[in-house]
Order: C-alpha cells, then sequence, then structure tokens
C-alpha cells in the first residue's frame, strides 16, 4: 500500500504523505536559488498544507439580518469577535439605518451619512449555531453632541474580564471624510453581554502626537488578555486616509478603562487594514487580510509583538470577527480558530452602497485535524 493512502480495513494514520517528488522538509545542503532560500527560511513550512497557519476560507450566508433589498439605507459591518456565553454565540458590529445611502462628506448633513460606518450605532445579535442570528437591538447608541462618539460609534470589539464586559469602539466627532477618518477609542462596559452597557464617554486609546504613525485613527479597536494583561491591538495609518501604508499596533493595560501604554515598537505589522488576531501556542497569531506588501498573509508573533510571515493565502475575510474561544483565558496555549464572521461590501454600486455580515469557516485549530479545507 502507498504510504498516505487509507482503506476502510488498513486505516493508516501517519502524518503526512510522502512522495518521492515531495519538497524536502528541512533545507538541502546545497547551494540554493533565492526563492528556494527563502522557502524555508520565511515560511513554518515548506509545503502549505503542512502549515497549522495556513488556511483556505470558505463563506456562508447567514440567515435572519434584513437589508431593505439591499437598497443601501441598511448597512452591518465591522463584526467583532465571537463570544459563547451560555450556549449562546454573541456579536456586535456597526449599523447604519439611514435615510440614503453614504453620499460623501461633502453632501452629509445630520441625517446623510457620509460614509458607510457614518451615523452608526453598535448593535448586537445571538446565535445557536452560527449561521441563523437573531438581531437584539442596541447596544451602544451614539452619545450625544458634543460627547466624543455623537457622530458615529463603530467597529466595536468585545472583551470579558473579571466577569464583566467591555465593548471598544471607534468614536467619531466629526463625519468620516471630512478631513479623513479621524477618530479616538471610547469603551462601555456591562455585567452581561445583554447590557445595559454604561458608556465611559472618554477616550480610552488617544491618537498619538503630532507626527507620529497613529497620530490621525486609532482604528480597530481588538481586545485580547494576553501575559495576564489587556492587549487592545488597533490599525492606524500612516498620513491623512491612506489605506495605502497601515499597520497593526498594540496598547497595553492592566485594567480594562487604562491607562493603556502604546508598545514602544508600535507600528507591529507594516501591513494589514483591520484586525483579527488570535492566541496561538506562546503567541499571538495575525490575519493580515489587506492593504501593504504583506497583505493576504497570516503573521505570528511569539512574544506578541514581533510579526512573521507564518504563511501567504487568499481570499482573506474582509474585518474578520473570528470566534476565538481563549480569546482572555491568557493561558499561553492559544488552540486557533475554525470559524467566525466578516464582511462583504458591494463599494457603491449603483448609489447603494451597503455592506452585509456572512460567515467564514477556515482550518487555523490545532484541535481540529481537519486537512479537508486545505
Ligand atoms: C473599516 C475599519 C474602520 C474604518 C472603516 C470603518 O474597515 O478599518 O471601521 O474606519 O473601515
Amino acid at each position: 500500500m502507498l504510504s498516505g493512502i487509507t482503506t476502510a480495513e488498513s486505516p493508516d494514520n501517519s502524518a503526512t504523505p510522502s512522495y518521492p517528488w515531495d519538497i524536502p522538509q528541512s533545507k538541502p545542503e546545497r547551494p540554493l536559488s533565492a526563492a528556494m532560500e527563502r522557502l524555508y527560511d520565511n515560511y513554518l513550512t515548506p509545503r502549505p498544507e503542512d502549515n497549522e497557519l495556513f488556511s483556505t476560507f470558505a463563506y456562508t450566508k447567514l440567515k435572519g439580518f434584513d437589508y431593505n433589498g439591499g437598497d443601501g439605507t441598511i448597512s452591518r459591518r465591522d463584526p467583532s469577535k465571537v463570544i459563547k456565553v451560555d450556549g449562546k454565540y454573541y456579536v456586535w458590529y456597526t449599523k447604519r439605518d439611514t435615510p440614503t445611502p453614504p453620499q460623501g462628506a461633502a453632501k452629509s448633513t445630520d441625517t446623510i451619512p457620509s460614509t458607510d460606518w457614518d451615523l452608526c450605532d453598535i448593535w448586537y445579535a445571538t446565535s445557536e449555531d452560527g449561521f441563523t442570528w437573531t438581531e437584539q437591538g442596541v447596544a451602544i447608541p451614539r452619545p450625544e453632541k458634543p460627547l466624543v462618539g455623537w457622530r458615529s460609534v463603530a467597529t466595536t470589539d468585545i472583551l470579558e474580564w473579571e466577569g464583566k464586559y467591555y465593548l471598544y469602539y471607534q468614536s467619531f466627532v466629526e463625519a468620516s471624510g471630512t478631513k479623513g477618518d479621524h477618530c479616538p477609542v471610547a469603551a462601555s462596559y456591562a455585567d452581561s453581554p445583554d447590557g445595559p452597557w454604561t458608556p465611559c464617554n472618554k477616550v480610552i486609546i488617544p491618537n498619538g502626537e503630532p507626527g507620529s504613525w497613529d497620530q490621525y485613527s486609532i482604528h480597530d479597536p481588538y481586545p485580547l488578555v494576553y501575559k495576564g494583561k489587556i492587549y487592545i491591538y488597533y490599525k492606524a495609518a500612516y498620513g491623512d486616509r491612506p489605506d495605502y501604508l497601515v499597520g497593526n499596533g498594540v496598547a497595553i493595560a492592566d485594567h480594562p478603562l487604562g491607562s493603556f501604554k502604546k508598545h514602544p515598537l508600535n507600528p507591529l505589522t507594516n501591513s494589514g487594514h483591520e484586525t483579527a488576531l488570535f492566541p496561538f501556542k506562546e503567541g499571538i497569531a495575525a490575519l493580515i487580510i489587506s492593504n501593504g506588501n504583506e497583505a493576504n498573509t497570516i503573521q505570528y508573533a511569539p512574544d506578541g509583538v514581533n510579526f512573521n510571515i507564518a504563511s501567504v493565502t487568499t481570499m482573506l475575510p474582509t474585518a474578520a470577527g473570528s470566534y476565538v474561544p481563549d480569546a482572555f483565558t491568557s493561558n499561553g496555549n492559544g488552540r486557533g480558530i475554525t470559524w467566525g464572521l466578516s464582511h462583504f461590501t458591494n463599494a457603491g454600486k449603483q448609489g447603494k452602497q451597503h455592506s452585509i455580515l456572512a460567515r467564514f469557516d477556515c482550518d487555523l485549530s490545532l484541535d481540529v485535524d481537519d486537512r479537508a479545507m486545505k
């Protein structure tokens, strides 16, 4: 019997099939081309299918969300990570329900949105199976002017810490697109994932000093508990609103409401619009989804800070909010992810711009040995 081929009578559970024409698993001791050198130096394994941090992604339409026939007046986007409480999955997301689709900053008013994430509130939904969702209502409404976030609250993520829940979110005090996509991060807390939520009404992670990489925006706040502390990863962009050069940084605190200290090595990644990270072994893995030289990669930092490319893949989930069962355990033994929610945007086609939530499935778990997706 050929190694790696199994029959019902003679199961062969050997890990990796090996054929004479396989890529050698370790670096051959002979002069190698630049491409073959980096095959061994830059990736976790020479074959992607052997790499625990390689996956493709499958997408499924969700049941339970209404979009007004897709006329652009309702949008749901930028889902948080998914958490499970008392047997139910919870997700929070940006929801826009406005009389018109986005019209750009120049035409925006108190009721007309500039962008898909302008004039938004943070809503939440629950699910028994991750495919059919029930929208439960508003979690965080935007506060009265001039409180931080009065114009829009968007792009949230969840932390559970010592029995309480904390939502962090982008808090706009001007329409996105007026000068740029400028905003800091604020937070609310609750005793239950169903709320009620108490807003802090203050900036939790401020913009950087003038001239620094995160001077204009702190986007996509994404909390994990790592090494016993709260690590909020976030995205910022050099310059005004470039999607051109963005990266992820981290701010660290002992308490969910701060004070947060930005890591001196920020930015920690040189690419990546949005944040999607999860504990993996002793470190942190990151989906580097779009923007930058290292878009479409999955990266790994054994210390949560120094990221390197682990694999290159495609069709990564936009604005991924993964189900991360061990996001808050900080046990130094991250197990990875198998699914989450992401969004798709119709990018302004026919003036009906809006986004929808979708489910993605992947194979980035150390516990589920299912290489079928690869
Ligand atoms: C998203 C996120 C942030 C930006 C905008 C809404 O993909 O990066 O949330 O502000 O786009």
